[in-house]
């Protein structure tokens, strides 16, 4: 067993350093922001994530687990640290990579194996991370070994996926890889496959995030074909996929999360040929002005409606809003063209635009305006259902038929039943 510092307790580092204590290596958990070092030292995790707080609060308790105040010499350095996403000029933000490079560089030994975990334009490990370790005046494969072995897991199902997935591990040669091997083998029940060349593990994370988001964009496209042939596209994607090599994903409001809205442009980092996969993208991000389609198809003229959106976590089941599409409709909505004066507002001009309020059982956030389902919906005109929480597959229709003021329900995600929520006076649009 070895002495493991992880570096980044979020949503993968905090994880996979449990992970780790729960497999008896000793793990110092590191991260720069002291809030989260004492909220995790009362057992207080800082995001949802089924399962998450009982086996944190299991490793810290067994001693296995150690938030430290500061990096830690260790014989393995896992560096899980975010990698924030620059919409402007579509590019990553390495500075979280860099700075926690410059703190390992300081307790470097001889020997040591550095891990990259977090998600990058290929060729950082090698041409970011290598030279600011370098920096310790050892040199990356020789005197320690240096590894990107992305993070593959589901938010969600983390700590089942950390168990089970496969792994890819990158190595600058193959004793970096060999080490990195030992450690995963530890607690990986999936297959562990090895490359000596850590750009390689790079693209093979995003293209793997790209595929899915690609894939999306497909169906997104399907459903708003459907939709003018007048079928259920989820219907047709689901017979479609009857088939033995056809395998569609779903429609939906958008891609959110942080990962598939961004992983793909991080493949245009070092080249210009991104075209199926940037339109996949503005695919996407143009479910939230779709859904404003259909709106105005049902309402006509939204100034002065009142639009109730349920669900604005970035997908079913977590309290995430990263690239929420939920949140994206909200402000898309906000922003609608607002009518020239009319007589309707009496020549004043003061109708100004869709009043839209969000609901969501699974976010706490005190920066969004959130309401609870009953004042959200009450004297909605629409209901926009934009996360698949399991929540709303059991609304009922006569309960929101007494608040609602209209009868328009946009189910974005398909958690609804059509038939029954026709049947109790509703006009259903599915995507
Ligand atoms: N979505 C659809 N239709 C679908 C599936 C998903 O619209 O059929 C939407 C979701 O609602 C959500 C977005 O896509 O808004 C992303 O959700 P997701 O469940 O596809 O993926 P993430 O972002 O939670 O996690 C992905 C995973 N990547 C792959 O499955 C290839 C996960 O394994 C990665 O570890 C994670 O990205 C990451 O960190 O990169």
């Amino acid at each position: 067993m070895s002495t493991v510092c992880v570096h980044g307790l979020g949503y993968i580092g905090l994880p996979t350093a449990t992970m780790l204590a729960n497999y008896d290596h000793d793990v110092f958990g590191y991260d720069t922001d002291a809030g989260v070092r004492s909220n995790l030292r009362d057992g207080n995790v800082h995001f949802e994530e089924p399962g998450l707080r009982a086996f944190v609060t299991q490793a810290l308790e067994s001693g296995q687990l150690e938030i430290a105040d500061e990096v830690v010499p260790a014989k393995y350095h896992v560096i899980c640290v975010p990698t924030p996403f620059d919409e402007e000029s579509k590019t990553a933000e390495l500075e979280y990579v860099q700075s926690a490079g410059r703190a390992v560089a300081d307790h470097l030994r001889r020997g040591d194996t550095v891990i990259l975990e977090s998600t990058v334009p290929p060729g950082t490990t090698d041409g970011v991370l290598g030279p600011i370790l370098e920096e310790s005046t050892l040199s990356a494969g020789d005197d320690f070994s240096l590894v990107h072995c992305p993070e593959t897991v589901l938010p969600g199902n983390i700590i089942t996926e950390l168990r089970e997935n496969n792994r890819i591990i990158g190595g600058v040669n193959a004793v970096s890889a060999e080490s990195a091997v030992r450690l995963y083998e530890s607690f990986v029940d999936g297959e562990i496959r090895t490359t000596t060349d850590t750009t390689v593990a790079e693209f093979v994370k995003l293209i793997q995030n790209t595929f899915r988001d690609v894939n999306i964009a497909l169906a997104n496209e399907i459903a708003m074909l459907a939709a003018d042939y007048d079928i259920d596209a989820r219907g047709a994607i689901d017979l479609a996929n009857s088939h033995p090599r056809v395998d569609i994903l779903q429609p939906g409001p958008g891609v959110g999360g942080h990962c598939l809205p961004i992983d793909p442009w991080f493949l245009g980092d070092g080249s210009e040929r991104l075209d199926l996969i940037s339109t996949a993208r503005r695919i996407n991000d143009g479910m939230p002005g779709y859904i404003i389609e259909l709106l105005r198809e049902e309402l006509g003229d939204l100034d002065g409606r009142t639009i109730a959106i349920l669900g604005v976590a970035y997908k079913g089941n977590v309290g995430d809003t990263r690239m929420s599409p939920g949140l994206a409709l909200a402000n898309q909505l906000q922003r609608v063209d607002v009518a020239q004066p009319t007589a309707a507002d009496g020549g004043t001009g003061t109708i100004d635009g869709p009043s839209v309020r969000i609901h969501d059982p699974h976010v706490i956030d005190s920066t969004l305006n959130l309401s609870d389902l009953e004042t959200a919906t009450t004297g909605a005109d629409a209901v926009v259902i934009a996360t698949d929480h399991d929540e709303f597959e059991s609304l009922d229709p006569g309960t929101l038929s007494e608040w609602m003021a209209g009868d328009v329900v946009i189910d974005a995600k398909g958690v609804l039943s059509p038939s029954v929520w026709k049947r109790s006076g509703f006009t259903v649009r599915r995507i």
